[in-house]
């Protein structure tokens, strides 16, 4: 079949509207609309080239909603017509990392995802005859994509497709970062570094869980009402003269008592990892590095950090079990006891979708969201 995607041929280029051929599902895939997509900050880090695992040319996108339209031989999970979310971290529940329950990164097809294929070494698209990559696994800037039954979350059919597009990566990672990553309980402090798509979710997840001091950091101000929105209720900007001597570290160790209980980098920035790290109590904090860092890039820090007691975790997906884990933050969504839609700032067509790339960069928008 004929699907309209936006093609990154080259990295640091503008993607392209093409139509691509499409080969339907094999055995264990399911071929699914994709009516609605985010545009995440990972998205933009391989396209310009950042990625140690970035292919060209490909179809990226991996934060989508849509409906399943046909199905492979032997898949039972999902049937056509079924609403889903396609999952950058799928769950086999048969793989070791599945079975230890000790972690959501499921190993079944990670080798055949980083090389931007399916689990058979093939790839689905093409353009004039040529192959085209698939993008973690989900490939949601094309209307229609192919994915492993493993790799969809079926969900509610009342959710709607441009809000819940959003829980296919930013709000599972943010809010799960706290809740199954962090497990941050009521009264500790939190700080989050980097008040974007993921921030935000960070700073709703974490009033959710009941921590008590909530502090963003960000150097854009315009970041600080955004926070206030979401529950933060400290705001600082290392680029402001208040920051205590210049130093966030000393800033927030000193508003915080001696330092946080847990604080978040969603910056992807390993300067700003090292001062979320720094930024932790001593003898129980742990910082979790939820931001993607440029390939090349290494995090540093004293040992004597860790020595007195500061602990260093990362997190992918939000730690959510694909599956298990994505169709109820749909629900949390849909009763209310999380927000979505006012963090969707902008509405495009499949046509507009660099200007989404110029946003984020401008740090204009929080999320924008493609509409096929
Ligand atoms: P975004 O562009 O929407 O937000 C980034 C925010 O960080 C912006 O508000 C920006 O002003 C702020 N920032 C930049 N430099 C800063 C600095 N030095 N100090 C403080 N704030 C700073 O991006 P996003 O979509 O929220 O993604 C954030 C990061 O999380 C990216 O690195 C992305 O790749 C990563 N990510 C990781 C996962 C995961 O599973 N681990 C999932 C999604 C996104
Ligand atoms: N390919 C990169 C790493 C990119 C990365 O860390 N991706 C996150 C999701 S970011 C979503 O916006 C992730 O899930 N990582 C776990 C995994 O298995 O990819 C690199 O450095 O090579
Ligand atoms: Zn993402």
């Amino acid at each position: 079949m004929k699907t309209r995607a936006a093609v990154a041929f080259e990295a640091k280029k503008p993607l392209e509207i093409v139509e691509l051929d499409l080969e339907g599902p094999k055995s264990g895939e399911v071929l699914v609309e994709i009516m609605a997509t985010g545009i995440c900050h990972t998205d933009a880090y391989t396209l310009d080239g950042l990625d140690s695992e970035g292919l060209f040319p490909s179809v990226l996108g991996h934060e989508g909603a849509g409906i399943v339209r046909e199905i492979g031989t032997g898949v039972t999970s999902v049937a056509v017509g079924d609403h889903v979310i396609p999952l950058y971290t799928p769950e086999c529940r048969q793989c070791k990392s599945c079975l230890s329950q000790k972690t959501n990164l499921c190993t079944a097809i990670r080798a055949t995802q980083g090389k931007g294929l399916m689990p058979d070494g093939t790839t689905r698209f093409s353009y004039k005859g040529q192959p085209i990559f698939h993008y973690m696994g989900c490939s949601t800037f094309s209307n229609f994509t192919v994915l492993p039954e493993i790799a969809v979350a079926k969900i509610r059919t009342d959710a709607p497709f441009d809000t819940s597009c959003y829980i296919g990566c930013g709000v599972t990672t943010g809010v799960g970062a706290v809740v199954h990553t962090a497990k941050v309980q009521p009264g500790d402090t939190v700080v989050v570094f980097g008040l974007g798509g993921i921030g935000l979710n960070v700073i709703q997840g974490a009033k959710l869980a009941g921590a008590g001091m909530i502090v963003g950091v960000d150097i854009n101000p315009d970041r600080e009402e955004w926070g206030r929105r979401f529950g933060m209720t400290h705001f600082a900007n290392p680029k402001d003269p208040s920051v205590l001597g210049g130093d966030i570290v000393a800033h927030i160790v000193a508003l915080t008592d001696g330092g946080a209980d847990f604080t978040f980098d969603a910056t992807g920035n390993t300067t700003v990892m090292r001062q979320a790290l720094e930024a932790c109590h001593r003898g129980w904090g742990t910082s979790i590095v939820i931001g993607v860092a440029e390939a090349g890039k290494e995090i540093s820090t004293r040992p004597f950090q860790l020595v007195t007691g500061r602990n260093w975790r990362g997190t992918a997906f939000g730690g959510a079990r694909g599956r298990t884990d994505t169709p109820k933050i749909v629900d949390w969504y849909m009763n209310g006891m999380i927000q979505i839609d006012p963090m969707i700032t902008h509405r495009l067509t499949l046509d507009e979708i660099n200007k989404g790339f110029d946003l984020m960069h401008a740090g204009e928008s929080i999320r924008s969201v493609v509409i096929y």
